[in-house]
């Protein structure tokens, strides 16, 4: 069964059910516990729809299954007072290590404090859990925005008229504004004329709707910032239906099949991404967690490093998958972080 099929046949059921995704065997050659096995991890994530969130979860249920581990999916639905619950749940089915993928800083940390309280080890994904305890995984967001950013003052100087997709209180979303706000204040020929985006269950049309009203308000719009694959999707679509793809270039963050897809198709204004490859971001948290748990060091900042991807570049490579991605770009496919000879590589 995919994963996507998995997804779904889980989210029919109740939100108190579990996926199990690894069978939990020991390990030969690893530090206790997991040369016995019967290792339990839970991820719990804010967000589980779209393709980052999904091919995250790829990532750690590979790594997961690598490890002989026992991972325990709880699916994200923009649900604060449920992922609270869910962090709860696993606390109670004794698990050894949580994984928190996104979320919001302060509707967790009295839970995630009860979970360390216990002994459990807890790594954060995208959110800031400010515990020197917790160690923190993310793609370096400054990095990526200013990789998407450079490519648009490369393509279209340093005078335009952009529109600017972004949703404060999301840990990379924050970070990638920090960059936007730099790069606007050195060059004040870049005028932010319109400001959008919805988070939800429908990112991405609920973005184009925003998006149509602004391109409606903002014939001159030349440019959009939009850092989150889902949101550039948005943007794609209300440029389309209002028939002005060939007057905008959008820049991102984020990648998948389906977005190498729409970059490469004939006409298309999503121009550039800067990336990771989610997958490896999964890995890496399972890892961190499995770490801790063997009482091996961690870093307290663990960064995975996105790359630029551009629509030329795919077009010209004949990439149309993120397979051929990772093909073209081995670094994409793995990562240094948080590893250990006793760790298996995943296979994704
Ligand atoms: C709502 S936050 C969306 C972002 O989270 C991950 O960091 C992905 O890169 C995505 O852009």
């Amino acid at each position: 069964m995919t994963s996507t099929l998995r997804f779904l046949a889980f989210t029919a059921l109740s939100s108190l059910a579990l996926v199990h995704s690894a069978s939990a065997e020991g390990l030969t050659g690893a530090p206790a516990p997991f040369d016995k096995g019967g290792v339990k991890l839970a991820l719990i994530s804010y967000i589980s729809a779209g393709d980052f969130f999904q091919a995250y979860q790829a990532g750690a249920e590979a790594q997961a299954k690598a490890l002989g581990v026992d991972l325990r999916i709880f699916p994200g639905r923009q649900n604060a007072a449920e992922q609270r619950e869910q962090i709860l749940q696993a606390i109670n089915l004794g698990v050894q290590g949580i994984v928190v993928d996104h979320g919001l800083p302060e509707s967790l940390g009295d839970v995630v404090q009860q979970a360390l309280d216990k002994g459990i080890k807890v790594v954060a994904f995208d959110v800031n859990l400010n515990n020197p305890k917790i160690p923190q995984v993310e793609q370096s967001d400054h990095k990526l925005a200013e990789l998407a950013l450079d490519q648009a003052i490369k393509d279209n100087g340093t005078s335009f008229n952009a529109g600017y997709a972004y949703v404060a209180g999301f840990a990379p979303l924050d970070r990638r504004n920090e960059v936007w706000d730099k790069v606007k204040a050195a060059n004040v020929g870049i005028v932010e004329k319109a400001r959008f985006g919805n988070v939800s269950d429908t990112t991405a049309t609920s973005t184009a709707d925003q998006a149509k009203a602004v391109f409606q308000a903002n014939p001159d719009i030349s440019v959009v910032f939009a850092p989150y694959d889902e949101f550039a999707r948005g943007v794609k679509l209300a440029a389309a239906d209002l028939g002005i793809s060939d007057k905008l270039k959008i820049y991102s963050a984020d990648i998948s099949t389906a977005d190498i897809q729409e970059i490469v198709e004939e006409g298309s204004p999503w121009v550039a991404t800067a990336a990771t490859n989610p997958a490896v971001v999964g890995a890496v948290s399972i890892r961190a967690a499995a770490l801790q748990i063997a009482g091996e060091e961690v870093p307290h900042q663990i960064i995975v490093d996105p790359v630029l991807v551009t629509q030329q570049q795919l077009r010209e490579a004949g990439v149309t998958t993120i397979d051929d991605l990772a093909a073209k770009i081995p670094a994409f496919s793995t990562s240094t972080a948080a590893t250990a000879s006793w760790i298996p590589s995943a296979a994704f």
